[in-house]
């Protein structure tokens, strides 16, 4: 673990974007930037954190970085990795250069999942961190496949219909770690130094690496800006969104949380989720309830083999 004392004062991505005052998604990155060990290309899909980052003629990035289609992080960071690959043949350069490919859930779940899945694959060397704010936030907070079951959004509106979207999260991590890279991991802004220390692994790992990382939208989630990281750790302490690596395969949790929170204190703050508290839906916060055990249940039956 890190000691906030030891982190790097200079700032790479800087103030002065314009994503929301108390975006996740913002503290995602400049907490990420902390973490990385030299020269570095960081390329990001279309997204919130693109958009609100580099408006032309301005650009919050103090480093190198390639703008990616909504799709295509991953295939950019894999066409950035042959052309260092190149260069470094040839004797133009000498110097090992880390890639960070960057995409919100939306780009990463579902758009971009056949470019990251490839990219894996192919075994290039590079990391991805997608930052995850449970919905396409850019355009508007249409659903994605990250949504969590019984939230509202734009195209799950929660009515007479439906109670919210009516499908469970994709479990991304599963879904990367079968490609049987060498390091996958998720992560929580509110637990910076160990979201810190699995970037910096992500980038030391020879191959391909994917950190996952929980970051709350105030605008989607309909919650105070303020309450940002509240809500980041409250996803964590009531096993909502377990924090934990899988290593060559190996799942290790890196937080146990032996007295959770029930999952209604994490749900009653959010606008998305009010509707689960009228008696019509009645039932539904139960149901959740559930899923957050079955799902603590199998993770930790798989850090126990
Ligand atoms: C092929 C294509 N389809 C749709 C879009 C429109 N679009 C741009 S960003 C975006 C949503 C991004 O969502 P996500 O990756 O979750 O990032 P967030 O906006 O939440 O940061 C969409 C639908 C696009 N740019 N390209």
């Amino acid at each position: 673990m890190v000691k906030l004392a030891e982190l790097p004062q200079e700032e790479l991505f800087t103030s002065g974007h314009r994503l929301c005052a108390g975006c996740g998604p913002a503290v995602a990155m400049r907490i990420m930037t902390k973490a990385l060990r030299g020269p570095t290309i960081i390329t990001t899909s279309t997204g919130c954190v693109e958009v609100g980052s580099t408006i032309y003629p301005y650009t919050c990035w103090n480093i190198p970085w390639v703008h990616s289609a909504f799709e295509n992080a991953a295939s950019t960071a894999a066409g950035i990795e042959g052309a260092l690959k190149a260069l470094s043949r040839r004797g133009i350069i000498n110097e090992k250069i880390d890639i960070v490919a960057i995409g919100g859930d939306g780009g990463t779940f579902d758009i971009g999942l056949q470019a990251l899945s490839g990219a894996l694959e192919r075994r290039h060397d590079f990391l991805y961190v997608c930052y995850d704010n449970e919905a396409y936030m850019n355009t508007g907070v249409q659903r994605s496949g990250a949504t969590p079951y019984g939230a509202s959004t734009t195209t799950s509106p929660a009515g007479r219909a439906i109670p919210g979207k009516l499908v469970w999260k994709k479990n991304i991590a599963a879904i990367a770690a079968a490609h049987g890279v060498p390091y996958v991991a998720t992560a929580s802004i509110a637990y910076w130094n160990d979201y810190i220390s699995k970037v910096r692994r992500g980038l030391e790992v020879d191959g391909p690496a994917f950190v996952h990382v929980y970051a709350p939208c105030p605008l989607g989630w309909r919650i105070p800006s303020e309450a940002t990281i509240q809500l980041a750790q409250l996803a964590v302490q009531t096993r909502v969104f377990p924090l934990y690596e899988i290593i060559d395969g190996r799942y290790v949790l890196s937080l146990d949380i032996p007295k959770p929170k029930p999952v209604e204190e994490y749900l009653k703050i959010q606008g998305r989720f009010k509707h689960l508290f009228t008696p019509e839906c009645r039932g539904e916060v139960d149901v959740i309830q559930a899923d957050v055990e079955r799902r603590w249940a199998a993770l930790k039956k798989l850090c126990s083999q």
